[in-house]
């Protein structure tokens, strides 16, 4: 029952089966099979090849033996990846910080082991490259941040959640800064930690619900200790 726990059992394709658009969850699903696999991160950041990529992955990872043996990379080393390899820092043009780069591993870690593996690495950067996309066609002026009437969009209409107007009131709370003049305003790191946790948050409740009731009805429950462990990892 509690094998979505356990590091390598993994299920695959019963997790592609919780994707599916539903009723209680939208159809995120539909939206990040559609575009994240159609990017290559790569190319956005002008690499000659994917073993370009591989090359940066690997140099990060060999400084630490303990990445090494385990052929992954750590928190700080995304942050490392990030920041300081020109082409990639040229194409976002931010700050990633550690505790944003902690929170990707999380999202995307498959093997659950808390290490993040070449391939969980790729997914993270087409990810990421498919976000600031969408991030930078709904930043019209090219200001580096985004409205608050358009992340509702984004989350809605492009996105696919199916959220209440007050869960979006929470949302913008907690990821936007108001400035002067110019209104409540969501920067690009900002999107990322919140459609992180939206995703993984969704994908936890919805896997609980499909296991305990059959099918989704848009309910579960939880013991303390397992709602720890769905919120603490991110
Ligand atoms: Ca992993």
């Amino acid at each position: 029952m509690a094998y979505y726990n356990q590091p390598g059992s993994y299920n695959q394709q019963q997790y592609q089966q919780w994707q599916q658009p539903s009723q209680c969850y939208g159809s995120y699903g539909n939206y990040y099979q559609n575009s994240v696999f159609s990017v290559q991160a790569w190319q956005a950041f002008q690499f000659q090849s994917p073993s370009d990529l591989h090359v940066v992955f690997t140099d990060v990872m060999n400084r630490n033996p303990e990445n090494s043996s385990r052929n992954a990379i750590q928190a700080e080393d995304l942050t490392n990846v990030l920041n300081n390899t020109p082409s990639i820092q040229n194409y976002f043009k931010i700050n990633w910080s550690r505790e944003l780069c902690s929170i990707m591993i999380a999202m995307l870690d498959r093997s659950m082991d808390g290490f993040m593996q070449w391939e969980e690495f790729t997914e993270l950067l087409q990810c990421l490259v498919s976000w600031y996309n969408v991030f930078r066609q709904h930043d019209a002026n090219g200001s580096g941040f985004i409205e608050a009437s358009e992340l509702v969009k984004v989350i809605k209409s492009l996105f696919g959640y199916q959220i209440s107007p007050q869960c979006l009131e929470t949302i913008l709370k907690r990821y936007s800064r108001v400035i002067a003049g110019r209104g409540c305003l969501i920067a690009f790191d900002d999107f990322v930690s919140l459609s992180v946790r939206l995703r993984a948050y969704t994908d936890a409740f919805r896997k609980r619900d499909a296991l305990q009731n059959g099918h989704e009805t848009g309910r579960t429950t939880f013991e303390y200790d397992d709602f720890l462990r769905c919120v603490m990892c991110l």
